[in-house]
């Protein structure tokens, strides 16, 4: 076996050359061709360092040791591959990275371990590229509906086709496998917010990870002439999307904290300056720890929709929902031994909520789960100014190498 000393850092530094260069920092989008190199590469490093490399029919890659004991389920651990557009180095993939790192080290100090390890690197999370989150630990948990293969991406690429594409690009090399079924789920990643580096704390232990919904909104009006048009005869999109935005945003001020709304893609046609616009496109994003809020805001954006459509004559608005996951927590036996390993290892930490969305709050739908944070540093994320200091990086890997020791060995 080719000896293989890599850091966390040199790991990250490597995958990130995975991108598109046309773009800042790194974007790795689901079945891109970057995706693709990136996901090959884990499956040779995962061949180098003794695991058995696979991926499965949506492309998550899996690298397996099998226990002593031969069980028929695994200790999982891992994160996404996948990337948000312009994004940093360490989102998700520092999570698949100490992995690797984690198991290649306590393979070497103590050799096969009792319980079945599988490390998988998720083919998806972000929804980045079509209108769907979280596919590759939906597919683990067997919840990953069958409509989404007519999705599209802003190109117009199915995700059929472009599915096929990628997996006919590893199917060459790598194995066709299955994932066993996770008897426990670990996942490490940047807090991607300011709360530990103002605390000065050094480790994140997660409890419970916002219920997130998004949506589509498409406004269609008619589009007309710029000075032509007088302003009483016009049904413009775009201004009715500021509107209801507006509203929107106003209530969501009241809602107060940790209620959050975000308008983040926005899509006008014909996009031109003088002419009315012909449709108006963007997504919503809101996240909060308590269900019931969120519904309340949901129900507000059909309401506010309803009023503006019966206002104006011609006016439709057309809201498709394409993210809905609830609040989960995280297993208290887990928080518990963090905790004790923290303290064992002397690393200062703080007890969180997670108001970023992992594939930690899917997998814990059918497995107890533990989620660690490392501080990011003014609290960036989804941005090429990303950052998290080696040692920080470092220290995480501790405390998670530790407690996947106690939970296999
Ligand atoms: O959007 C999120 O919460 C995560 O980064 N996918
Ligand atoms: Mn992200
Ligand atoms: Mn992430």
């Amino acid at each position: 076996m080719k000896t293989v000393n890599l850091t966390i850092n040199q790991l990250l530094d490597q995958i990130a050359q995975f991108t598109d260069p046309e773009t800042e920092g790194v974007t790795r989008l689901l079945y891109d061709e970057h995706w693709i190199e990136a996901q090959k590469f884990l499956l040779e490093l995962g061949q180098m360092i003794g695991l058995d490399s696979g991926f499965d029919q949506v492309g998550n890659v899996i690298l397996t040791k099998f226990g002593t004991a031969n069980d028929e389920s695994a200790i999982t651990i891992g994160s996404h591959i996948d990337s948000v557009v312009n994004a940093g180095k360490y989102d998700g993939i520092y999570g698949v990275a100490t992995a690797i790192i984690a198991i290649k080290e306590l393979l070497a100090e103590y050799g096969a371990p009792k319980k079945t390890i599988q490390i998988l690197s998720f083919c998806e999370e972000e929804g980045s590229r079509f209108p769907f989150t979280f596919t590759g630990s939906k597919n683990l948990i067997n919840q990953l509906p069958d409509d989404i293969y007519q999705l599209v991406d802003k190109t117009g690429e199915s995700f059929e086709e472009a599915q096929a594409k990628a997996i006919y690009a590893l199917k060459n090399i790598f194995p066709l496998v299955s994932a066993l079924p996770p008897t426990a789920y670990a996942e490490i990643h940047i807090e991607q917010g300011p709360v530990l580096e103002r605390l000065n704390k050094e480790i994140g232990i997660v409890t419970a990870i916002v219920a997130q919904k998004r949506f589509t909104v498409t406004i269609n009006g008619k589009n007309n002439h710029a000075g032509t048009t007088p302003m009483w005869l016009r049904v413009d999109p775009l201004k009715q999307a500021v509107k209801l935005i507006h509203q929107l945003e106003v209530i969501a001020l009241k809602i107060g904290e940790p209620f959050v709304f975000t308008v983040g893609e926005m899509a006008i046609s014909p996009n031109a300056s003088n002419v009315i616009p012909e449709q108006a496109k963007f997504s919503i994003d809101i996240r909060h720890t308590d269900e019931k809020e969120l519904l309340f805001f949901e129900e507000l954006i059909y309401k506010l929709a309803k009023t503006q459509m019966q206002e104006l004559a011609g006016l439709e608005i057309k809201i498709d929902k394409w993210t809905d996951v609830g609040t989960e927590e995280m297993n208290e036996t887990y928080i518990e031994a963090l905790q004790a390993i923290c303290k064992e290892k002397q690393l200062s930490f703080h007890l969180m909520p997670s108001g970023a969305g992992h594939d930690t709050q899917i997998v814990n739908r059918i497995a107890p789960t533990a989620l660690l944070f490392v501080p990011s540093v003014d609290g960036i994320s989804h941005s090429p100014q990303e950052f998290t200091t080696t040692e920080n990086l470092e220290k995480g890997k501790t405390v998670f190498k530790q407690f996947i020791y106690d939970l296999a060995y």
